[in-house]
């Protein structure tokens, strides 16, 4: 049984619950909805999706090829990704999980710095303390990703709690996926955002998968919009492999959290087509015939054939772009290639604005080079 099959024998209206715009020929199904962009901002919508998506594909090969150690791709989930940015004012911050890295760089975090937090370098941002493909950018509002499942979730509504109180017009948006659901944070999160109606959206991205885990065992509840009604926050299901659809939803959330009516709980029915992170092998837990209605609904494919049909792009703007990208990402990576690994001073840095005397010593000590003696063999 294929995630649609699945989802769709769980919810006995599924079409009807799920707001749509686009359809999957690229025609306008719901001229209602239409978010409105323009022809350039259907182009750059357009450009970031395929940007994505060529990152990934260039990071996995530099993951194959030995020279980075990790990358978590995010195949066939662009619409969500990209889509709820577009949807979000630059005052609007992103709490991320790992797989919405292309979000960072639609926001303006450069190339580079993206690069170089892959490599975990000196001019790494968060100076390689995270895990690599990790990415982090204070300037374009993007919290540091969270790699343990559903932590970020917690921190979106208490930024929206501090804006709040502020008086702010700062609205929090956490991505997390449907495992993240069945976390402690997730309830306690949702449950604090309903109760003090705080201008947070909370994005469930439901991509059929929690690694291995698939949704029938994630829940027993027919949809994960629905869990939002225990917390009085309202939920609402969209499909997430149309990008103006996630616009428009994730636009009349921002304008509910503005307003001051409180979070929305948004799941967005997408799937992920690739494996979970260069470390896993989808082939062992799924068959090739689950992914294959999926390319029919190729989120980027749908909005190329709308941008086709009105004579936004042709095929050689496609091939030029993705040759530009190819390009810049070549550079990054070679810059940051030679670019050493932190310093071993910056280990004890940016902790205590006084350290203590116990870190003084141990970095004295580091920089030395002493090690303490190894204690004596008892066996
Ligand atoms: C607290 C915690 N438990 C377990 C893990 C291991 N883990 C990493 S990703 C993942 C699955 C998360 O699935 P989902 O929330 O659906 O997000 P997706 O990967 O599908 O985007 C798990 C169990 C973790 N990182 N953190
Ligand atoms: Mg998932």
């Amino acid at each position: 049984m294929t995630q649609t099959e699945r989802q769709e024998s769980r919810n006995p209206a599924p079409l009807r619950d799920v707001v749509r715009v686009l359809g999957d020929d690229g025609t306008i199904v719901d001229p209602t909805l239409d978010p409105g962009l323009s022809g350039p901002e259907l182009v750059a919508l357009y450009r970031d999706m395929s940007r994505t998506r060529i990152l990934d594909e260039r990071l996995l090969t530099l993951q194959r090829q030995g020279r980075i150690g990790f990358h978590v791709g995010s195949l066939g989930e662009e619409a969500t990704i990209i889509g709820a940015t577009y949807a979000l004012r630059p005052q609007d911050w992103i709490f991320p999980c790992y797989r919405e890295s292309g979000a960072a760089v639609t926001r303006g975090l450069p190339l580079q710095a993206f690069v170089d937090n892959v490599f975990g370098n000196a001019n790494d941002l968060v100076k390689g303390r995270q895990m690599p493909d990790h990415h982090t950018g204070r300037a374009v509002r993007f919290a540091s990703t969270s790699s343990p499942v559903g932590t970020q979730i917690p921190h979106a509504v208490g930024v929206a709690w501090a804006a709040k109180l502020r008086r702010d017009d700062v609205v929090t948006l956490a991505f997390f996926g449907d495992g993240a659901t069945s976390t402690n944070d997730f309830h306690a999160a949702a449950n604090l955002a309903g109760v003090f109606r705080l201008p947070v959206i909370l994005l469930c991205r439901n991509n059929g998968w929690a690694i291995s885990t698939p949704v029938e065992r994630q829940t027993a509840s027919p949809t994960f919009a629905e869990k939002g009604n225990a917390y009085g926050v309202p939920g609402v299901r969209v499909d997430g492999n149309d990008a103006l659809a996630v616009i428009a939803v994730v636009r009349r959330a921002v304008e509910r959290a503005r307003s001051g009516a409180g979070a929305t709980l948004i799941e967005a029915l997408t799937y992920r087509m690739g494996a979970h992170t260069s470390s896993d092998d989808p082939s062992r837990y799924r068959t090739e015939s689950e992914i294959r209605p999926w390319v029919e609904r190729d989120p980027l494919e749908r909005v190329r054939r709308l941008l086709e049909a009105r004579r936004l792009i042709s095929r050689a703007d496609d091939d030029a772009y993705r040759a530009e990208v190819d390009r810049s990402f070549r550079e990054a990576v070679a810059v940051a290639e030679c670019t050493p690994p932190p310093g071993l001073h910056t280990l004890h840095e940016d902790v205590y604005a006084t350290p203590p005397w116990h870190l003084v010593e141990q970095r004295e000590a580091l920089l030395r080079g002493s090690r303490p003696a190894a204690p004596p063999r008892t066996v």
